[in-house]
């Protein structure tokens, strides 16, 4: 049985999303952000305090101290991305890499979406969920600059191919999905990336993603 630390709300979203997909069994360690606990006033290392990022016993499992984590027959891997492709390769089959060069570009791409977009698009997510505060008009604006150049990369991709990797759906489009998701709020950008905003409308239809994100509405903020 394979064991997911986090929430919903949060990067274990994607790991989610790829164990319902992969019919994998799996059950979930609740483990909250430390910053959500404090911003409700809580101290996160107070006795008491729901398990959160900086419990002891979370630390001596990851000492970085972030979800999600997984745990799968004594091996304790961190890193969403890195857990997502681990998970579709021990699963084998469609979602999963065929052979050395799938699992080469679902790696480029892995690394592509963390090192070029994840960063930006966090800063539009963060932004649009504070209610665009005085100030963050600035931030989306330089955002929303950085994104140009990779989204113009993906449009250009998905021009010439229907998925990222392997002319399917795999583990390579929900690492993308996710990482894209924290942009998707701004419209205007989307708009100017239509293959990329219709391939995350596909994406996120599917099943899989529609459990994951109904679980996660749920979950409380
Ligand atoms: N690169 C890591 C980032 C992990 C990360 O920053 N997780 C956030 C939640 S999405 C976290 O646990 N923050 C808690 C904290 O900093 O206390 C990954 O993709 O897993």
């Amino acid at each position: 049985m394979i064991t997911l630390y986090g929430v919903y709300r949060s990067r274990a979203s994607r790991n989610i999303w790829a164990l319902e997909e992969l019919g994998l069994p799996w059950q979930l360690k609740t483990v909250i952000q430390a910053y959500r606990l404090e911003a409700k006033g809580i101290d996160p290392k107070a006795p008491g305090a729901p398990f959160n990022t900086r419990s002891p016993d979370f630390l001596r499992l990851s000492p970085a101290g972030a979800i999600p984590v997984m745990e799968d027959a004594g091996l304790i891997l961190t890193e969403s991305l890195a857990i997502n492709l681990y998970l579709a390769k021990k699963a084998g089959g469609p979602l999963g890499p065929r052979d050395a060069r799938e699992e080469a570009l679902m790696t480029q791409w892995a690394l592509y979406g963390a090192t070029s977009i994840e960063e930006p698009a966090l800063a539009i997510q963060f932004a649009l969920a504070a209610g665009k505060p005085d100030g963050a008009e600035g931030a989306i604006a330089g955002a929303v600059d950085r994104l140009n150049r990779p989204l113009a990369v993906l449009e250009t991709h998905l021009g010439a191919h229907s998925h990222m990797v392997g002319g399917r759906f795999t583990v390579a489009d929900i690492n993308m999905a996710e990482i894209l998701r924290y942009a998707q709020g701004h419209a205007p950008l989307m708009a100017r990336f239509p293959r990329v905003a219709g391939w995350l409308r596909l994406c996120q239809d599917r099943p899989a993603f529609r459990k994951m994100w109904a679980a996660r509405e749920a979950e409380p903020a």
